[in-house]
């Protein structure tokens, strides 16, 4: 057995929405445990640092804008498979095509205002866990 963490972002859409205990309570019922829980706004540098992958693609000034608009909450997630456990819950990218039972299913709009993030593999999820919760402990 691998316990795994993953890091997750509850975005300013789902914030705004008072989403927050929803998310939660889903990350709660997959089994998956929350390790580490805090809100914060995003700086413009640090959405811009943290979606660098993306900055060719023609979405990323919205994106970095969207994300910088109001409060998110950041997750540290751990478990058995955590990152694989928690982009299942999650849904797909696009909230439309999200299945109700996911998080976008039931929280997300469209493919940019989707919820919530998720790493996308376990080394991902270190280096994010690290750029959010470096020097805070975690349970
Ligand atoms: P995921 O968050 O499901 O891993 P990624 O890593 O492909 O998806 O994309 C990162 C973020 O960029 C998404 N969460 C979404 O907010 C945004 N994004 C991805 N593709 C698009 C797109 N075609 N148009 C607008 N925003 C997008």
């Amino acid at each position: 057995m691998t316990i795994e963490r993953t890091f997750g972002i509850v975005k300013p859409d789902a914030v705004a929405k008072n989403a927050v205990g929803g998310v939660v309570d889903l990350v709660e019922k997959t089994g998956l445990k929350i390790v580490g829980l805090r809100l914060m706004r995003l700086s413009e540098p640090q959405a811009r640092a943290f979606y660098a992958v993306h900055k060719e693609r023609p979405f990323y000034g919205d994106l970095v804008r969207f994300m910088t608009s109001g409060p998110c909450v950041v997750m540290a997630i751990e478990g058995e498979n955590a990152v694989a456990r928690y982009r299942e819950v999650m849904g797909p990218t696009d909230s439309k095509k999200a299945p109700a039972g996911t998080i976008r299913g039931a929280y997300g709009t469209d493919i940019e205002k989707n919820a919530v993030h998720g790493s996308d593999g376990p080394d991902t999820a270190k280096a994010e866990l690290a750029f959010f919760f470096a020097g805070l402990e975690l349970a």
